[in-house]
């Protein structure tokens, strides 16, 4: 059987679901972002018998061309798709009625969705690796999750974890840098045995320490969010500090990553009123874009002209 696995290459959960498929199956790995999705979909290779997505929401705006590519592939190889954003019933429906195996649960991480449905090939250490995705994820409450992490250290698993993902916010720009991590992830090996993660994981956390002030200076409050335009990688960072810095429910800060348009992160607190994967992919859709995401942590594209709107639309949402 030849299997090939496309993952998401931004985060700790993208990468340690590719480990996870890799150990159980031994399948070749393609690390893709939201925006390159379909071209790397048209590059499974025609001899893979089964072909394994995980951790990339399908809500996105060019859904009918994704759901067509799915399509297609189902009907050449298996396909399984592991994920756990936001998914309306149709798009479910449809994925499901052209053969593809949708593990979808918003309550669990796509690391932990693995864990499951491949853990009968996983060894032990698969559970600590699984949780990694869990953790950074902020879904480590959840009721897989929280189950799995009462046999590990706690505190162990949140260092890992949070190692990673910081290491990742310094060097997962670097061409390589992600696949190698999960190369080494799938050969057991934790972050901080990883070359090169301790050390990246201590400079972006001093960075994002300074980090802080910068927000508090630029930042802006719009009602019930505090949002900002900046250059940095990590934008999560920076979401969540401005929740901090302003004491507001939502936090949402903004890249232009390609001319006219900017990259959205977005993340909030228990106090927001409003599903923010769902509500803010409807705005940024209203106004040419797109996105989705999880209840409390969201992303989406907005074009640059549109941004005032989108924002003015947000606050009286949240
Ligand atoms: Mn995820």
């Amino acid at each position: 059987m030849k299997y090939f696995c496309i993952s998401h290459v931004k985060d700790v959960d993208g990468l340690g679901a590719a480990a996870l498929v890799s150990v159980a199956t031994g399948a070749e790995v393609l690390l893709s972002d939201y925006d390159d999705l379909l071209h790397n979909l048209s590059l499974v290779p025609m001899d893979v018998d089964h072909f394994v997505l995980c951790d990339l929401g399908a809500d996105n705006a060019n859904l009918g061309d994704f759901l067509g590519k799915m399509a297609e592939l189902s009907g050449r190889a298996k396909v399984t798709y592991v994920d756990h954003h936001f998914m309306d019933g149709p798009t479910k429906r449809k994925l499901r009625r052209s053969g593809v195996k949708l593990v979808h649960d918003v309550e669990e991480c796509s690391s932990i969705l693995v864990f499951r449905e491949f853990g009968s090939h996983l060894p032990p250490r698969a559970r600590l690796l699984a949780l990694l995705g869990a953790v950074t994820d902020y879904q480590d409450g959840s009721p897989l999750a929280s189950k799995l992490m009462e046999q590990e250290d706690r505190q162990f698993v949140l260092l890992e974890a949070s190692m990673l993902s910081y290491a990742l916010g310094r060097k997962a720009r670097e061409k390589g840098f992600a696949e190698q991590v999960v190369r080494k992830l799938s050969s057991m090996k934790l972050p901080h045995e990883i070359e090169g993660v301790p050390q990246a994981a201590v400079q972006q956390l001093d960075e994002v320490a300074k980090l802080g002030a910068v927000v508090r200076r630029k930042g802006l409050k719009l009602g019930r969010l505090a949002y900002m335009v900046t250059t940095q990688y990590s934008t999560g960072n920076v979401a969540k500090l401005l929740i901090g810095a302003f004491g507001v429910p939502v936090g949402v800060a903004m890249k232009e990553k390609k001319e006219g348009w900017y990259e959205v992160s977005l993340r909030s607190t228990s106090e927001c009123r409003v599903h923010l994967g769902q509500t803010a992919g409807m705005i940024a859709g209203k106004l040419g874009g797109s996105g989705g995401g999880h209840r409390k942590a969201a992303g989406c594209r907005v074009p640059v002209d549109g941004a005032e709107e989108f924002l003015a639309a947000l606050s009286k949402k949240v």
